[in-house]
């Protein structure tokens, strides 16, 4: 734990696997391509690049040790595993792309039983998680409302993207993380990092 927040301050919380700084590097020039299209999208910082697992929104100070050891309860029973981050792809339709990211590949199995034990695991202590089924992915931009123009520039874009894989992500820790929602955007802080150390 890296610090204990006030029992009732509210802190809106997600659980994230971090992605190595070169993978964030190779994404970042993938965003700065993206970007040509001049479509209106809020790009997510090189810096901010992760993989959610969880997203848990407000809680309370008093629940983050209970978080914090559903963590690592999880993490000590899965074996690290390595996955690409490769291809990239949009929640939405076609005509109006909402969410633009990054693809995963490899055993994502391992991610979606580490998500599923978390979810258990979160759910016992009381606290409601999101609905949407599991769709592992790297968010790299969230579209803005704008003319139709800019979005099939994107799209074009979208099917231009580099084929080859932008790395590896080492999935032997998994964190939970503060989302501080600020003027000059989004910033993340580490709450509690749980290493996963189960046998294979
Ligand atoms: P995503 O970008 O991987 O989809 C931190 O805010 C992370 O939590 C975001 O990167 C986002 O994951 C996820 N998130 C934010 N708000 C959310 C919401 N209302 N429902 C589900 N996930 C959300």
């Amino acid at each position: 734990m890296h610090v204990l927040p006030p029992a009732d301050a509210v802190l809106r919380v997600f659980v994230a696997v971090p992605i190595p700084e070169e993978v964030r590097a190779a994404l970042a020039q993938e965003v700065a391509r993206l970007q040509h299209s001049g479509a209106r999208v809020g790009w997510v910082a090189p810096a901010n690049l992760h993989v959610t697992l969880l997203f848990l929104g407000d809680v309370f100070g008093a629940q983050i040790p209970d978080l914090a050891a559903a963590l690592d309860a999880v993490a000590s029973a899965h074996p690290p595993f390595t996955l690409r981050a490769a291809g990239l792809g949009y929640f939405g339709s076609p005509p109006a792309p909402r969410v633009l990211w990054a693809g995963l590949s490899g055993p994502v199995h391992q991610l979606a039983a580490l998500y599923d034990d978390l979810d258990v695991r979160v759910h016992a202590l009381g606290l409601r998680t999101e609905e949407r089924p599991f769709h592992p992915h790297v968010t790299l931009g969230r579209v803005r409302p704008g003319r139709r123009a800019d979005l099939s520039a994107l799209a074009k874009a979208l099917e231009q993207a580099d084929r080859a894989p932008y790395g590896f992500v080492p999935v032997d820790q998994i964190d939970l993380m503060q989302s501080h929602l600020e003027s000059q955007g989004v910033r993340y802080t580490p709450l509690h990092a749980a290493n996963l150390s189960g046998g294979s």
